[in-house]
């Protein structure tokens, strides 16, 4: 109802997380232009088989002086896997407990998302992604958004050789997505959603020149190979921006949306991370949901951050890179540079992981050695009961927004509701 807002906004309050002074607004004004890797797990990066370096043009980025990375950065997905990456980066609200948020209240509800909250500060946003637009109800869900142009598959070529499950291969994709970002009036939001890196991971001969790992289980023995096959995709569209001299007025922010080997695979990968399968345990599957967060600013001094953070904490950390005050919106992550910053990560089951704590179910593991944390000082449990507190709220007020559709009874200062009918994306209506 009306009034669970005022318990959402009452939250918002008090843990407001202002931003850190030297880097708001250092990417004022500039281009946002968003690499979304597929099922790209953090422990890709720097990777190598058997001798070869699986992503050597990510793992530049990773590296780079201009690039802010964050090492201990986890995806926070449920079973909107995807769709649940892109509800928080978008509105910095969790997924629903079971199902999608797109497919479920997409159409129908309200939301304050970065492309709205943008179009205030005079942004264009469009999403790019060679899929079919019905796809997790993405031309719905993007008219809430305020997404004001969506290229889906139907702007790119079709051949059969240039598609595999999911749609356009990223090189391709990529490649024919450079004429319709050139033509979007500056500064725009933008997103880049590929999907060669996507489970089952197949073999695909005219793209196979990495090789597959041994360990006998095809997915994970492709996966290494379609994840290189992105790393070249990724370092073309480098190239493209930079001929096109759209890379020195934008920032590039790479993030990984969730797991690409699952849980129940992970023994079988434990061996090429150098662990034993047979004491492979849920602290290990914690870790594992680590993905990539780097945002790369052409000219400014980045670095490795080391704090914990998760998804929810994308658009917050954004917005005050690009000068923006989120103090009147309802998010429920914290700008990771903020001094203030809630380092306790919530995934969508309610276990968490903090620096010094990892909650799986019943067991608390010390975050540093992975040990089982058993007689828990009273201080230790105090900060386990916090955490846990702060997790629980968190999903709950999400859960209550989302169900409840509730950011219809609340406008943020200078914010304009999304009018979605303003929107259509299908090509052939243009
Ligand atoms: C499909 C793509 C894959 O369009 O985004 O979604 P996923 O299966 O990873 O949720
Ligand atoms: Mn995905």
């Amino acid at each position: 109802s009306e009034s669970d807002m005022d318990e959402v906004l009452e939250y918002m309050k008090e843990n407001e997380a202002p931003p850190k002074d030297a880097l708001f607004g250092v990417a004022k004004g500039k281009n946002v232009i968003y690499i979304h890797l597929e099922s790209f797990q953090q422990f890709l990066l720097d990777y190598q088989l058997e001798g070869q370096t699986v992503t050597p043009f990510l793992n530049s980025i990773y590296h780079d002086a201009s690039t802010f990375s964050f090492p201990n950065f986890f995806h926070q997905v449920g079973q909107g896997k995807t769709s649940d990456a892109e509800t928080m980066l978008e509105t910095s609200l969790f997924g629903i407990q079971q199902g999608s948020v797109f497919t479920q209240y997409g159409t129908e509800n309200t939301f304050q998302a970065a492309p709205a909250i943008l179009k205030e500060e005079g942004y264009t946003s469009a999403s790019f992604h060679g899929n079919g637009g019905s796809f997790w109800n993405r031309d719905n869900t993007y008219r809430s958004l305020g997404y004001d142009y969506f290229f889906d598959s139907s702007y790119y070529s079709n051949e059969k050789n240039m598609l595999a499950e999911y749609g356009l291969k990223d090189k391709i994709f990529l490649k024919e997505s450079v004429k319709y970002l050139e033509q979007l009036q500056q500064p725009f939001y933008s997103k880049f959603i590929t999907v060669s890196n996507h489970f089952p991971y197949p073999e695909d001969e005219l793209n196979a020149d990495f090789p597959r790992g041994k360990t006998g289980d095809s997915s994970i023995d492709g996966y290494f190979q379609t994840a290189h096959y992105l790393d070249e995709a990724v370092q073309e569209f480098f190239k493209y921006l930079k001929d096109s001299g759209l890379y020195d007025n934008s920032i590039i922010v790479l993030y990984g949306d969730h797991y690409g080997i699952s849980t129940s695979r992970n023994p079988t990968l434990a061996p090429l991370l150098g662990k034993d399968e047979d004491e492979w345990n849920s602290y290990n599957n914690a870790m594992m949901q680590r993905v990539p967060f780097m945002v790369h600013i052409p000219g400014q001094t980045g670095g490795m951050f080391e704090q914990y953070g998760g998804q929810t904490d994308v658009l917050p950390t954004l917005l005050h890179l690009l000068g923006i005050s989120t103090t009147d919106y309802v998010q429920f992550g914290t700008d990771l540079f903020s001094e203030k910053h809630n380092q306790v990560v919530a995934f969508r089951n309610g276990d968490f992981v903090t620096p010094k704590y990892t909650k799986m179910g019943a067991t608390v593991y010390d975050t540093a050695t992975g040990n089982v944390l058993e007689d828990l000082t009273p201080a230790q449990q105090e900060e386990i009961d916090q955490a846990e507190q702060s997790v629980d709220t968190r999903l709950g007020l999400s859960d209550k927004v989302i169900n409840g559709d509730l950011l219809r009874y609340y406008t943020p200062a200078n914010f304009s509701p999304v009018d979605k009918a303003a929107y259509n994306y299908h090509k052939q209506m243009e």
